[in-house]
């Protein structure tokens, strides 16, 4: 830090220090019988370019902001017309030297008025508080002109005493907000830039005699079925539970027989504190978190985490989260079997931790801190090994200790992330261990585990997780012996991420890994009139990370990715697979619930359509039991037709967070298999003129196309081997080695040349021989069309060749083809509804579908390879029949794939004249590439021979 000369009355903006002026931090509650009034609304804004622009003056009563805008309180100036958001991910979007910001440094004047309700207790009669739940990144605050103080830590609650400021009416609240600020540095989260007043101001009054701080204490003793309450408060008072008859004094314990609190059965009691001053409703869930035998356990067992990192975020309000957009995300989690939130990387709205205690989610609570970008200058001089900022590293632990500890849901707390190491680490662990001795602390960065109750990773691979899981990763001592869990894995950027079955196999063979949390929940996109969603650059930032910031399993408008939908299939908690003998087996991957919960139901599918169904008695499997459970006899096997089995289980009655009836798992198994009618040749192809017809089609003779079949015009099918590459086919920069979608474009997939080596059209087939090869490359696709025809349908094979030394996977390897723009209505048999590739499939069901082609599309942010089908036996569009032998990928689009390459977001998306069919023989894995490993070995798309047909014909 460099020495300087403190100029101005805006010191505290640059000061390391957490603030001045706010009270010690204490539990969070939404409500009490004390009276309380919501500051939140429209609020006088004037947004000045440096931190000391403006005087003071515009605190002090009677001031004229009547020129000023407004803007809504919570809420980000930037979001609301005022300057403009900035994305990065760990770059200082401001030279590094901390404390320093820049001089240009927007600052927003907010200032409101308000009388008090006419029903507010004499102000005689006890004093007032006034809170600030969430400003970004440091405020000042005046009320009726006195300077009450100014802090930072932008996801923390702040509050101050303001009693003996205020009058019935015309107080004058004003707080200035400055964008930058020391605070900035320990705020370098993968996230806008959004300052503002995010969340709620509120004035609650404080009764003489009311409950400051308490500490709901209520553990679980799984052996003998009792839980022990104890609330210790600041001041005195009684703890009156009903429904356990209990009424003891705070400080008192007290055990009781109770059901405990857990994410499947997330039990709270009601029950009341009762200071003097002041009742407080309770809400108290029983249940011990331990690490016991090397294991993260709640009551007794070990968990399993089938996690997400949950940033707060809406696309037009930001970080500026209503009641209803919290209750979405957590029913959302909940329909989707997720049970498990990391709130990256900050506390979050503290009634989202009402939410998740009310409808079961454990919690990862993790600190309002992060100093990523020192990682660009080897860590030197990060905070968190300074000691100068310890007392601010001390004060944002505390803050969200003391908010947040009275929530069952939370059973670790964090320290923060991507903060490297250091002392001021250590001193908040230390801390947070003393003050909380029944809750475990996480922290990623830090691979020796010193501070840590468990090994965390981000990003591992498969293979590495797996050695993890057996022991061999090494590392210290301590690390040995603990339990492991990755806080961060399977990037959810565009399109993916593949290989989240893969990684569940592997948390579940393996007791010491503890599952982990995918990344990341939401797409942080920006509603925008002329892009549709803003990413990273659309606002002009000099520095930025583009479209990084959308890599969530929901869209920005929270509509389920197909990522969403693969991770509820693949973390269900009820398995179903086909066992022997007319069997489906059943187990109960639930941690501590039976399935007496779960419904099931079974069908016989003839190609597609169910024949049969039932209801299927399974018993109440306890956790982690399994059964095999005896089907009904299938349909009779007439050999023309293949049969499937579909085993579901379904909420038996309504829950809190869906209905009856809701799929929570299934399985879907083989019972007779497919068997595709032959095509026998019958007719031969003849040439006229320009003209060569076989059976219903015809073909343009010098190029060998096919130009319509049975009256239908079209494009007809060419090889194709690119796809407009994924965000995780391009990788991340610091991915060098295996960034396939930058090493395609480089070979020149994206611009395969097609050349024409002969039209065969004697005998019973028309054989048209092409290579189809990239300029300035040695390699080549040896690509064969052979066609033939019984004189309704026609058969093409294509037989592909590679020849040179092929040193990469293929993107995708099939044909494309042009229909007329009157194709839109979609009917197929095979997976759906929704998109599959090789690694991302699991979700995808064998039946009978439909769309229009419009819906077959994916709306990743950025425009990407979207939307194939996986396993079609046929597809019907356009008047068109296509059968598949073997089973092929389904792609129909309005745009061709260079074009969906080329576009950076949805709205250059415009459709053309043509529908463009691809009939994929295989697609290359999906992988997580975008910031972890990319596809497993067994999803690479080798470039190798291959041979595959597909039957066309136009039903009548
Ligand atoms: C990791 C970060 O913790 C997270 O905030 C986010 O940036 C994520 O990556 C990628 O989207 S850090 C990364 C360098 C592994």
């Amino acid at each position: 830090m460099s020495a300087r000369t403190s100029v101005t009355a805006t010191d505290y903006v640059e000061d390391v220090s957490p603030g001045s002026g706010a009270l010690p931090p204490r539990a969070w509650y939404a409500s009490s019988d004390a009276a309380s009034l919501s500051l939140n609304g429209s609020w006088r804004f004037r947004l000045s370019p440096t931190a000391d622009a403006q005087d003071d003056s515009f605190a002090e009563q009677g001031y004229d902001a009547g020129d000023w805008a407004q803007v809504t309180v919570p809420g980000h100036w930037v979001l609301q017309g005022h300057g403009s958001p900035v994305y990065t991910n760990h770059l200082y979007p401001f030279p590094v030297d901390p404390p320093h910001v820049p001089t240009d440094n927007p600052t927003g004047d907010h200032l409101r008025s308000f009388d008090l309700p006419e029903d507010w207790p004499d102000l005689d009669g006890g004093g007032a508080v006034l809170r600030f739940d969430g400003v970004e990144s440091c405020a000042r605050v005046w009320l009726n002109g006195t300077d009450i103080g100014e802090f930072k830590g932008s996801r923390l609650a702040h509050e101050f005493a303001v009693g003996h400021l205020l009058r019935p009416a015309g107080n004058v609240l004003a707080v200035r907000v400055h964008q930058w600020s020391a605070g900035s540095y320990l705020e370098d989260q993968d996230q806008w830039w959004l300052p503002g007043v995010f969340r709620d101001v509120t004035l609650l009054h404080r009764p003489a005699g009311s409950a400051l701080d308490f500490f709901v204490h209520a553990s679980y003793d799984h052996t003998t079925g009792e839980g022990t309450l104890r609330v210790d408060s600041d001041v005195d008072g009684r703890v009156t539970v009903p429904d356990l008859g209990v009424d003891v004094a705070t400080g008192e314990p007290v055990t009781v027989p109770v059901e405990p609190w857990t994410a499947e059965s997330p039990r709270l009691y009601d029950g009341v504190l009762a200071t003097e001053g002041e009742r407080i409703p309770l809400r108290i869930g029983f249940r011990t978190v331990r690490l016991a035998d090397g294991l993260i356990q709640v009551n007794g067992r070990p968990l399993l985490f089938k996690g997400v990192n949950r940033h707060e975020w809406h696309p037009e309000r930001g970080r500026a989260l209503d009641p209803a957009t919290m209750l979405a995300d957590v029913l959302l989690m909940k329909r989707h079997n997720i049970n498990a939130v990391r709130t990256s990387h900050y506390p979050p709205h503290p009634a989202f931790l009402d939410l998740c205690d009310e409808y079961g989610l454990w919690v990862i609570d993790e600190c309002d801190l992060e100093t990523h970008g020192f990682t660009e200058q080897g860590w030197r001089d990060n905070p968190v090994d300074d000691d100068r900022w310890t007392p601010a590293l001390l004060d944002r632990a505390a803050r969200m200790v003391e908010r947040d500890k009275n929530h069952p849901s939370v059973v670790v707390w964090s320290l923060g992330n991507e903060a490297g190491t250091g002392r001021g680490l250590t001193a908040m662990a230390e801390w947070i261990h003393a003050r909380d001795t029944s809750r475990l602390v996480h922290y990623e960065g830090d691979p020796d585990c010193r501070d840590t109750d468990m090994y965390a990773r981000m990003y591992a691979s498969h293979a590495e997780v797996e050695r993890i899981g057996q022991g061999l990763d090494g590392g210290t001592r301590k690390r040995r012996r603990l339990p492991f869990v990755l806080c961060e894995y399977a990037h959810a950027m565009g399109n993916g991420p593949g290989g989240l079955a893969d990684y569940q196999r592997i948390f579940e063979a393996h007791d010491r890994l503890q599952g982990g949390f995918v990344w990341e929940w939401i797409d942080h996109g920006i509603r925008h009139p002329e892009l549709g969603y803003a990413y990273g650059g659309d606002f002009g930032e000099e520095l930025h990370d583009s479209n990084f910031v959308c890599d969530g399993l929901l869209f920005p408008d929270r509509e389920p990715s197909p990522g969403l939908v693969e991770y509820k299939k693949v973390i269900e908690p009820v398995r179903i697979e086909g066992g022997p003998d007319g069997t489906v087996r059943v187990t109960n991957r639930y941690d501590f619930a039976d399935l007496s919960a779960l419904a099931f139901t079974w069908s016989y599918e003839r190609d597609g359509e169910s024949v049969e169904s039932g209801t299927l008695s399974v018993p109440a499997l306890a956790a982690g039991e399994s059964a095999d459970v005896k089907l009904p006899q299938p349909p009779e096997d007439r050999g023309d037709a293949e049969t499937r089995c579909t085993v579901r289980a379904l909420l038996a009655a309504d829950t809190a967070w869906a209905p009856r009836g809701h799929v929570v798992g299934w399985g879907q198994f083989a019972v007779t298999p497919r068997t595709p009618v032959p095509v026998a040749p019958a007719e031969r192809p003849v040439r006229t003129d320009d003209r060569i017809t076989l059976g219903p089609a015809v073909f343009d003779a010098r190029t060998g196309r096919l130009t319509s079949i049975g009256g239908v015009e079209l494009t007809g099918p060419r090889l194709d081997v690119w796809r407009a590459t994924t965000d995780n086919d391009d990788g991340a920069p610091w991915q060098s080695d295996t960034r396939h979608g930058v090493l395609w474009r480089q070979l020149g997939l994206h611009r395969m040349q097609h050349r024409l080596d002969a039209v065969e059209s004697g005998g019973e087939a028309l054989t048209v021989r092409t290579r189809v090869a990239p300029a300035a490359r040695e390699v080549g696709l040896d690509t064969v069309y052979r066609w033939t025809s019984d004189g309704h349908r026609l058969r093409l094979t294509v037989s592909v060749t590679p020849e040179g030394e092929w040193k990469l996977p293929l993107p995708r390897l099939g044909v494309r083809l042009g229909l007329p723009a009157s194709a839109d209505l979609v009917r197929w048999f095979g997976g759906g509804p929704g998109e599959a590739y090789p690694d991302t499939k699991s979700a995808s069901l064998v039946s009978r579908w439909e769309s229009r082609v419009d819906g077959m599309q994916t709306p990743y942010v950025r425009p990407q390879e979207n939307g194939a089908r996986a396993d079609v036996r046929w597809v019907e569009l356009g008047g068109l029949r296509i059968e598949g032998e073997p089973e092929f990928w389904f792609t129909a689009r309005r745009w061709t794939a260079e074009q969906l390459d080329t576009a950076a977001h949805l709205t250059d998306l415009t459709p053309g004249d043509t529908v463009w069919v691809n009939l994929d023989h295989g697609q290359h894995g999906i992988g997580s590439q975008s910031c972890g490993p990319g596809p497993l070995p067994q999803y690479f798309l080798h470039a190798e021979p291959a041979e595959f047909s597909f039957v066309f014909s136009v039903p009548d």
